[in-house]
C-alpha cells in the first residue's frame, strides 16, 4: 500500500523516491482509503498493527530490483580469490538465545529462540574504503551504485502504469544523508534522503564530494550485491543472521548491546551513533556526527569493532518479518529463510542489515541493539551502510 511506501521508515530508495515525482499527491487522496485496500499484509493483522506502531520505526524500506541480478554468488562477475586471516578474529562456536532483549525489540525479533552456531572467523572491523579500492582495482568492478539503473527492472516493483521517470532521475546515483536544520515529524525518510547523482563509493556526499585521507573509513554506498562481489573476490562470504548476532554479542547470553546492557548514552561513549534530536540536531557526543574510522571505539570481547553503529552491515540472509515465528526451537546455523517478505513493502524483496548506523539513536530505531535487525533491498547502498566479512575454517 502506497501508505506503507511512505511509512516511518528510516532507510529509503530510489523506489520512493521515483514515486516522490508521481504519487506524493496521490498518497493524500489515497491514505484515507488505505484501510479498504486490503492486501496480503493485512492477512497478518496483529504483526502488521505491530510493524507500523513499532517496526516501521526502522531504517530501510522501499528498495527497488535496479538491475537484473541473480543474487547468487556463483554468476557475480568477480573469481573467488585466495582467503587470509589477516584481520579476522577467531568466533567460537557456540549456542545462545537469539532474538529480543528489551522493550525496544520489534515483533520481527521474537520469539527469542536457541541458536547453535558453529565457529568461523571474522574481519575486526568493517570492510574500509582501502581495502575496497584493492578489490575495485584489482576486478575493474562497478558497484550498483555507478550503474544505470535498469527501468525495466526497477519499474516491477512499481505500481502498474508508474511512468518512467525522466533521464535525468535515472542516471548512477545513491542516496545520501541530508538532513533538514529543523525539526521534523519522523515519518517521512524522504525528508532526511536525497537522491544523488553521482553519489558512491568514491565519491560518498556526491561527485565533489572524495575519500582521499579517509582510507581507513568503512566504504559505504556498497550494495548487497557489491558486498557478496567482494567477500568472493576476498575468499570469504558474508555472516549469516545469526552468525552476526552471536559474535556481537561477544559471549554475553541477552544483553542488550555488544558491551552489556547500559543505555548507549550513559557512561563512557561506547559507539558511534546519533546523540540529540534525529534528524535535525546532533551534539555529537562521541565525536562524530558522521562516519567514524574503523576501529575508534571499544571493541565486544571477541576483538570486534563497531558490531554497534558506525555502518549497517549486510548479512547473507534474506529479510522475512515472521521467520523467527517459524524456525525450530533449536536450529544450528541457520541459513535464514526460503524467500523474503516485509509486510511494508510486500514486492520488494529485501537482505538482512544488522548493527545500526551513525544515524541511530533510541528516539528512533536503537539499530546498535545485538538483536535488532532490519532490511533493505540488495540492490540499494546508502551513506550509512557498509558490511563486513567472515571465513569458515579449512
Ligand atoms: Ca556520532
Ligand atoms: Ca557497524
Amino acid at each position: 500500500m502506497l501508505n506503507k511506501i511512505f511509512s516511518l521508515t528510516h532507510f529509503i530508495n530510489i523506489y520512493t523516491f521515483i514515486k516522490l515525482f508521481y504519487l506524493l499527491l496521490l498518497v493524500y487522496f489515497i491514505w484515507g482509503c488505505e484501510t479498504r485496500q486490503t492486501s496480503t499484509t493485512e492477512q497478518t493483522t496483529d504483526t502488521l498493527a505491530t510493524s507500523i506502531s513499532n517496526d516501521s520505526l526502522s531504517c530501510h524500506s522501499g528498495i527497488p530490483q535496479r538491475f537484473a541480478s541473480s543474487h547468487t554468488i556463483d554468476t557475480l562477475p568477480v573469481q573467488t580469490g585466495e582467503a587470509s586471516t589477516a584481520g579476522m578474529v577467531w568466533i567460537p562456536e557456540g549456542e545462545f538465545l537469539m532474538g529480543a532483549d528489551n522493550k525496544q525489540a520489534r515483533s520481527d525479533e521474537y520469539p527469542k529462540h536457541q541458536v547453535k552456531v558453529k565457529g568461523f572467523y571474522m574481519d575486526t572491523h568493517e570492510v574500509t574504503n582501502a581495502q575496497f579500492r584493492k578489490f575495485v582495482e584489482s576486478t575493474g568492478y562497478f558497484t550498483t551504485a555507478e550503474r544505470k539503473p535498469d527501468w525495466e527492472e526497477l519499474k516491477k516493483q512499481l505500481p502498474p502504469g508508474t511512468p518512467k521517470p525522466s533521464d535525468e532521475v535515472l542516471v548512477p546515483s545513491s542516496l545520501v544523508f541530508s538532513p533538514p536544520n529543523h525539526p521534523i515529524q519522523l515519518n517521512n525518510a524522504s525528508q532526511w534522503w536525497q537522491w544523488v547523482a553521482g553519489a558512491d563509493w568514491k565519491h560518498p556526499q556526491g561527485p565533489q564530494s572524495t575519500i582521499a585521507g579517509k582510507e581507513n573509513y568503512p566504504v559505504v554506498h556498497v550494495s548487497w550485491d557489491d558486498a557478496v562481489a567482494y567477500a568472493r573476490w576476498a575468499g570469504k562470504r558474508l555472516p549469516t543472521e545469526a552468525e552476526w548476532e552471536w559474535a556481537a554479542r561477544g559471549g554475553n547470553p541477552n544483553t542488550i548491546y555488544p558491551w552489556g546492557n547500559e543505555n548507549i548514552d550513559q557512561g563512557a561513549v561506547k559507539a558511534n551513533s546519533w546523540q540529540g534530536q534525529f534528524p535535525n540536531q546532533n551534539i555529537n557526543r562521541d565525536q562524530f556526527y558522521g562516519l567514524a574510522p574503523v576501529q575508534s571505539f571499544p571493541a565486544n570481547a571477541y576483538g570486534l569493532y563497531d558490531m554497534a553503529g558506525n555502518v549497517w552491515e549486510w548479512c547473507q540472509d534474506w529479510y522475512h518479518v515472521s521467520y523467527y515465528k517459524t524456525i525450530a526451537k533449536v536450529s544450528t546455523n541457520p541459513q535464514g529463510p526460503e524467500a523474503s517478505f516485509d509486510p511494508d513493502e510486500p514486492t520488494t524483496p529485501k537482505k538482512v542489515v544488522r548493527g545500526g548506523s551513525f544515524l541511530c539513536n533510541d528516539s528512533y530505531c536503537s539499530g546498535y541493539r545485538v538483536a535488532a535487525r532490519m532490511k533493505s533491498s540488495p540492490d540499494t547502498g546508502l551513506s550509512h551502510t557498509g558490511f563486513r566479512c567472515v571465513l569458515d575454517k579449512k
